[in-house]
């Protein structure tokens, strides 16, 4: 049986990599963070007792900002395959906590991988790093493995130096290292902060009277945004290959933030104009205006496609949100 483990696997991309992982008939060790409330909302549908016979979701405390946890964490697992999932993620926030954001995502990798060396499977083990098409940036559309890096935020920057750093220690140390540099990926499992979720959000709890307006910042921005369960699946891929390498995944198309207001509020059989507002807090003090991904050569090398079409994703995350919603109102607890 092979072993995984996942850093971020509390996080959207983590719940959707440990389903595939345990329908692959993987022991997935989830590398979970200590806090005060709960944070594993996302595994609730995985979520296996200890007790059962088949126990094969095993978290464990670790923090990407704690080195003697990764450490131990590695020589107790021994893990055939890691995905570093954890990060800040959210750009934005970036710019309020540019310490901690560098800390989590840069120096964190940085940990994890001195980590592998230290606990002997520099040799044996198989790393998977999220790198993001935000590391291109400023850099003109379409983006492919190619384009140079123009970060425009502390994470960008952080996700750089710890692309940077995994193409580094392949070259130094003969490891087994593949960057997939991902494009937005959604679904209805995102986090509220990120701008696809907050509007589906927005759109259902409108439509059901929950609200009265959603406030927002650029809606000229353009992304690439495709399905996070299909993403997940690139990223096991990279690792089945022969050699390591880095990836770009995406679907190819780009919409605005508007399109998305278009899709979530139509849905909801909505004019958007009427409930939004512009916040200035919602800016950012440097843009990405355009990520459009050119993902030639994981098409050809992976075999891999997105299946979840734009509209698709979008009319799911907003059927998905008004489901909560019905449920919030008839009084059960909302879904994760
Ligand atoms: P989320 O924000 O949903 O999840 C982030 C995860 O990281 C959570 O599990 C979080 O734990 C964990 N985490 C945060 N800080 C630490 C820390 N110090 N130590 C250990 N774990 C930590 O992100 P996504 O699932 O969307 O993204 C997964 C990865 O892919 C991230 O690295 C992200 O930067 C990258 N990425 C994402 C893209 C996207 O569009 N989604 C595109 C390209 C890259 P907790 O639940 O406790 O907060
Ligand atoms: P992004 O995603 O920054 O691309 O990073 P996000 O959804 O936060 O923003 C996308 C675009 O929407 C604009 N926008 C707003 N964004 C947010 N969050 N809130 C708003 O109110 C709002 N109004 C407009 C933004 O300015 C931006 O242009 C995501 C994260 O998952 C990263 O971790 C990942 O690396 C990249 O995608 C690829």
């Amino acid at each position: 049986m092979k072993r995984a483990l996942i850093t971020g696997v509390t996080g959207q991309d983590g719940s959707y990599l440990a389903e595939l992982l345990l329908g692959k008939g993987y022991e997935v060790y989830g590398v979970v963070r200590r806090s005060s409330s709960f944070n594993t909302e996302r595994l609730d549908t995985i979520y296996q007792d200890p007790h059962v016979p088949d126990y094969r979701l095993r978290l464990i405390y670790g923090d990407l900002d704690d080195a003697s946890s990764l450490n131990r964490a590695l020589r107790t697992v021994k893990p055939d395959e890691i995905y570093n999932l954890g990060a800040q993620s959210h750009v934005r926030v970036s710019f309020d906590v540019p310490e901690y954001t560098a800390s989590t995502v840069g120096l964190g990798t940085l940990r994890l991988l001195e980590a592998c060396r230290e606990s002997g499977l520099d040799k044996s083990v198989r790393f998977y790093q999220a790198s993001s098409s935000e590391m291109f940036g400023a850099a003109a559309p379409p983006q492919d493995e190619s384009t140079p890096f123009l970060p425009r935020s502390p994470y960008a920057c952080a996700k750089v130096f710890a692309h940077q750093l995994c193409q580094n220690y392949r070259e130094a140390y003969g490891m087994f290292i593949s960057c997939g540099i991902l494009f937005n990926h959604e679904s209805p499992r995102r986090g509220i902060p990120f701008v696809t979720r907050k509007i589906t959000r927005a759109a259902a709890r409108i439509r059901h009277g929950l609200e009265k307006k959603i406030y927002l910042g650029n809606l000229d921005a353009k992304r690439d945004w495709g399905f996070a369960g299909d993403y997940v699946e690139a990223m096991w891929l990279m690792l089945q290959q022969d050699k390591p390498d880095d990836y770009v995944v995406a679907t190819g198309e780009s919409h605005t933030v508007g399109e998305v207001l278009d899709v979530a509020f139509g849905t909801m059989e909505l004019d958007w104009k009427k409930y939004v507002e512009i916040d200035p807090r919602y800016f950012r003090p440097t843009e990405v205006d355009h990520l459009r991904g050119d993902s030639s050569k994981a098409r050809k090398a992976l075999g891999w496609k997105p299946r979840v079409t734009f509209r698709q994703l979008i009319e799911m995350m907003v059927r998905a949100d008004e489901e909560d919603v019905r449920q919030s109102l008839s009084g059960r607890a909302p879904s994760a």
